[in-house]
C-alpha cells in the first residue's frame, strides 16, 4: 500500500496533490527550490526537503536529488504533476528501478508517445484516424517535398521530439516548403537534440479537443469525455471547457472509443490525454497523446464528479478501476480560466512580484485551485500560472455567467493578471455562441483594444 508520496512539483498542482493525499490518508513529502520556501505546498505537506537553487535545472529537474530525497524520507511513490519530469521516460525508469512507484504510465509508454511519429503510427494501426501525412519521419528534402505534394498544401512540418506546438512550421507551396523544412529541422535539432521531422496536412481553423482517459494496471481503459481547448495563444491554453459547445453525444461516443483504442495501443496505464483536431465538418484526427495529468484536469473532475488525482494514486497502487464506461456521466458544464501573472495589455509580459490584497471568489459553482495568498512573492523562475478558476453549473449558460461573476469578484493586487482578459472573453458574443476555434484568440486580440482587458 502507498503510505507516503513525494510530490516532485510546485505551485497549484503540488497543492492539489497534497489535498488528494490528505483525503486518502497518505503522508506527503514536498521537495522545493530555494525560491519556494514560502510556498503553500511546502507549508501544507507533512515533510519538506529543499533540493536546490531557484532555477528548475538546479531543483525540479534534478532527478538525482529528487530520488535521493525519496530514499531519505522512505516514500513509496513519486507524483510528478505536470511539466518538469512528468513526461521524462528516463526519470520514470529510474523510479521503477529504485522500487519507487512513479504515479503515471510505465516508461515504455512515455517513450512511445514521446516520439510523435511513432505515436501516430501506433494509433493508426489501432484504427484511430490520423491526419493524412508522412509514414514516419521524412528522410531528405527531396523525399519530403514529394510527400508534401502528395498530401497537398498547406502542409505542417512537425518535430518528432516536439509536441505542444513547439517546432512546428506551415508551408503553402514547394518554395515555402523548402525553406520551412530547413527551419523546422534546425529548430528541432537545437530544441530537442533531434532534428527529425514528419509531415501532416495542415487542418485550418480546427477545434482543439482532447479526451481524458483512465487506464488501470489490469488492462481496463475508460474515457471521461472531452475538453475543448481551442482558446489558446501561442500554444498556451487560456480557457478549457467541457462539454465542448459544438459536441453531440454521438461524436463523444465515436471519439471516446477512438481515444480508448489509442490508449490501449500504447498499453497505457494511469491518467492520460488524447489530443485531436476536429475540422468544421466534425471530422476528427489524432495528433498526439499527453502522458501526464494536465493543468485542465479539474474541468473533467467537475463535469464527471471523479477525482482524477485520487484515481491516479489508486491506479499506481495496483487497484482496479471501480467504474465502467457506463458509470461515467456528464451531468454538468465546467469552464476553466487560467489566471497567469502576465499583462495581457502588454503582449502578455510576465508580471512577477509580491501579491498585495488577495480575495478569491466563492459561492455556488466556483472552484479555485491556487497556491497564492496575500504577501506571497511570485518568483520569476517558473511558468506564470498562479491559479485556475473553474466555474460550473447545470448548463453552459450558467457556467459562463458564474465565470463572469467570479472574475468580477476576484481581487489580486500588486501584479498584473489575465483576469480582465477573461472577463472580456466571457462577454464576447462569438465566445458565448460557442464558435471559438484555434483561430479565436488571435482574432480577438486583433479586434479588441487592450484597454478593454487591462
Ligand atoms: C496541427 C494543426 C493543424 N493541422 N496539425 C498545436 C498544438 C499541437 N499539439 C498541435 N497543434 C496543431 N497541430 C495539423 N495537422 C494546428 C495546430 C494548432 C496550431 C498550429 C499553428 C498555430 C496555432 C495553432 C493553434 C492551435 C493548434
Amino acid at each position: 500500500m502507498i503510505q507516503k508520496i513525494l510530490i516532485a512539483n510546485r505551485g497549484e498542482i503540488a497543492l492539489r496533490i497534497v489535498r488528494a493525499c490528505r483525503e486518502l490518508g497518505i503522508k506527503t513529502l514536498a521537495v522545493y527550490s530555494e525560491a519556494d520556501v514560502q510556498s503553500l505546498h511546502v507549508q501544507l505537506a507533512d515533510e519538506a526537503i529543499c533540493i536546490g537553487g531557484p532555477r528548475s535545472a538546479d531543483s525540479y529537474l534534478r532527478a538525482d536529488r529528487i530520488i535521493s530525497a525519496a530514499e531519505i524520507a522512505d516514500v513509496d511513490a513519486i507524483h510528478p504533476g505536470y511539466g518538469f519530469l512528468a513526461e521524462n521516460a528516463k526519470f520514470a525508469e529510474q523510479c521503477e528501478s529504485c522500487n519507487i512507484k512513479f504515479i503515471g504510465p510505465k516508461s515504455k509508454s512515455i517513450k512511445l508517445m514521446g516520439d510523435k511519429a511513432v505515436a501516430r503510427e501506433t494509433v493508426r494501426k489501432a484504427h484511430v484516424n490520423t491526419v493524412p501525412g508522412s509514414d514516419g519521419p521524412v528522410e531528405s528534402e527531396g523525399e519530403a517535398v514529394k510527400i508534401a505534394r502528395k498530401i497537398g498544401y498547406p502542409v505542417i512540418i512537425k518535430a518528432v521530439a516536439g509536441g505542444g506546438g513547439r517546432g512546428m512550421r506551415i508551408a503553402h507551396n514547394d518554395v515555402s516548403f523548402a525553406k520551412e523544412y530547413h527551419v523546422a529541422r534546425n529548430e528541432a535539432e537545437k530544441a530537442f537534440g533531434d532534428g527529425r521531422v514528419y509531415l501532416e496536412r495542415y487542418i485550418e481553423r480546427p477545434r482543439h479537443i482532447e479526451f481524458q482517459i483512465l487506464a488501470d494496471s489490469h488492462g481496463k481503459v475508460i474515457h471521461l469525455g472531452e475538453r475543448d481547448c481551442s482558446v489558446q495563444r501561442r500554444h498556451q491554453k487560456l480557457i478549457e471547457e467541457a462539454p465542448s459547445p459544438f459536441f453531440t453525444a454521438d461524436l463523444r461516443k465515436k471519439m471516446g472509443k477512438a481515444a480508448v483504442r489509442a490508449a490501449e495501443a500504447a498499453e497505457y496505464e494511469n491518467a492520460g490525454t488524447i489530443e485531436f483536431l476536429v475540422d468544421p465538418k466534425g471530422n476528427f484526427y489524432f495528433i498526439e497523446m499527453n502522458t501526464r495529468i494536465q493543468v485542465e484536469h479539474a474541468v473533467t473532475e467537475e463535469v464527471t464528479g471523479i477525482d482524477l488525482i485520487k484515481e491516479q494514486i489508486r491506479i499506481a497502487n495496483g487497484d482496479k478501476l471501480d467504474m465502467d464506461q457506463g458509470d461515467v456521466t456528464f451531468t454538468k458544464h465546467a469552464i476553466e480560466c487560467r489566471i497567469n501573472a502576465e499583462d495581457p495589455a502588454a503582449n502578455f509580459a510576465p508580471s512577477p512580484g509580491t501579491i498585495g490584497l488577495y480575495y478569491p471568489p466563492g459561492g455556488p459553482g466556483v472552484r479555485i485551485d491556487s497556491h497564492i495568498y496575500s504577501g506571497y512573492v511570485i518568483p520569476p523562475y517558473y511558468d506564470s500560472l498562479i491559479g485556475k478558476l473553474i466555474c460550473f453549473g447545470s448548463t453552459r449558460k450558467v457556467a459562463l455567467e458564474r465565470a463572469y461573476r467570479a472574475l468580477s469578484e476576484y481581487l489580486i493586487r500588486g501584479i498584473k493578471t489575465t483576469i480582465p482578459l477573461h472577463k472580456a472573453i466571457m462577454a464576447d458574443p462569438l465566445f458565448i455562441e460557442g464558435k471559438a476555434t484555434t483561430a479565436y484568440m488571435e482574432e480577438f486580440l486583433t479586434r479588441t483594444t487592450p484597454d478593454l482587458f487591462s
